[in-house]
């Protein structure tokens, strides 16, 4: 820190502050003022609490105009790491063929997983970054991503090391996800149990020691993996110390929302089949309940996420994108929060909660979320006023900026759109 009098390095004036920290729909504070120091929030409160003159306060002070600021938006469930795309299959999908026909024909995953083991590490930060570029610019700050299109040692390890690199690039935090139980490798097509007991014994604890995976997720599903194969791997996490979560009842109930909450695991994801025992085991453990709208949309999906059970038994419930090459080609965080809104009825700061307060539960993160003295100083600032505005308009360019506290704990404002 350079020598200076001043209080704070940052402190922004004539906002409008959406904290989720008060009584408020969506925590509002109007004619509010916010201060910032070593990566932190060191003060928020209303304009007229501090003296007329702030010249003093801060080393660099802003007038925002009513603008609108909330916390930085927490993207917690992404596949944005991946080689290739599959737009041919969204033809085939226009044409009548359904996902699950094109995995069962050796398309789907497996093929984003050939195209991801074709990537040199180089070429695979090159084509994910922008990916995380687009959600920034849409005011998103933190982004949790997951392996799964390597499925073997060296390629999850490839994929999970481009993920870190992102992080560090972008000067955001990314949680790393270990996905090995994603879908089976045409190699051991008729060697299921093989697979599981590799990613079980050699692949996770391998990366697990290498310090590059963050928490352990699967795909319980028909055509992914079943509970007793998801339970193998989750049994392996826990002994290593790494927090669960899971991709459950999206095509179909296979009871995984309650076993990932067996395991008192972060998450549960997706959603649309899930029952009402499973809800309530949610709850009991914790386990936030993440949504996805952008893979609804895409598939074209008819049943939708029972948001009425989760509000009855108080779920947590959060957003993520998804963002995938299959099933979820999404780059806007703030576009799944207006799905959300529009497909399944959430209010817009439901949406909102589910963007930041909700989706750091799912990441296991207590430093941020809310806009409070002590947490991170991760902002994004608005070219609206009032919260529900960012659900409200489909498209365009809101984000105004983007407030990173960056790892060394100095703050620096990017730019992300005009
Ligand atoms: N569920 C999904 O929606 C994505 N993975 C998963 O387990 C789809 C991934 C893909 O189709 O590439
Ligand atoms: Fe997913």
């Amino acid at each position: 820190m350079t020598a200076t009098s001043a209080r704070w390095d940052h402190l922004l004036l004539d906002a409008t502050l959406a904290t989720f920290a008060n009584e408020q729909p969506y925590g509002l504070l109007s004619d509010g003022a916010i201060a910032l120091h070593d990566g932190q929030i060191a003060w928020i409160g209303r304009r007229d609490e501090l003296p007329a003159d702030t010249s003093s306060l801060a080393r660099h002070v802003e007038h925002l105009g009513g603008a609108l600021i909330t916390p930085g938006l927490i993207d917690c469930h992404t596949h944005l790491v991946f080689g290739g795309d599959r737009a041919h299959e969204f033809d085939l999908r226009l044409n009548g063929a359904s996902y699950e026909e094109i995995a069962r024909a050796g398309g789907g995953i497996v093929s984003t997983v050939n195209a991801t083991r074709a990537a040199d590490e180089e070429a695979l930060f090159e084509q994910s970054l922008p990916r995380a570029r687009a959600l920034l610019s849409d005011g998103v700050t933190t982004i949790e991503i997951k392996s799964g299109y390597g499925l073997n040692l060296e390629s999850e390890r490839r994929m999970l090391r481009v993920a870190r690199r992102i992080g560090v690039a972008l000067n955001i935090t990314v949680r790393t996800t270990f996905l090995g139980l994603h879908a089976l490798p045409p190699e051991y097509k008729e060697r299921r149990a093989d697979y599981v007991t590799l990613v079980c014994d050699e692949i996770l604890p391998t990366l697990a020691a290498e310090g590059l995976v963050d928490a352990v997720d699967a795909f319980c599903e028909n055509i992914g993996f079943s509970r007793e194969e998801t339970r193998r791997v989750f049994e392996r996490a826990t002994a290593l110390g790494l927090p669960v979560k899971l991709h459950a009842e999206q095509l179909s109930d296979l009871d995984g929302a309650a076993l990932v909450a067996e395991y008192h695991g972060l998450s549960a994801d997706h959603l649309e089949y899930l029952s009402e025992s499973g809800a309530q085991a949610m709850a009991a453990a914790g386990t936030v309940a993440v949504l996805l709208p952008g893979a609804f949309y895409a598939l074209r999906e008819t049943k939708l996420p029972p948001i009425e059970l989760l509000r009855k038994h108080g779920v947590a419930t959060a957003l993520a994108t998804d963002c995938n090459p299959g099933t979820s080609p999404l780059l806007s965080l703030r576009m799944a929060m207006g799905m959300a809104c529009t497909l399944f009825r959430l209010t817009p700061e439901e949406a909102l909660r589910g963007a930041t307060v909700h989706a750091a539960k799912a990441l296991g993160l207590n430093d941020r979320g809310t806009l409070e003295v002590g947490k991170r100083a991760d902002l994004a600032i608005w070219h609206v006023r009032h919260p529900a505005q960012l659900c409200y308009w489909i498209g365009g360019s809101l984000c105004r900026q983007t407030l990173l506290a960056a790892r060394t704990g100095s703050l620096h404002g990017g730019k992300t759109c005009v």
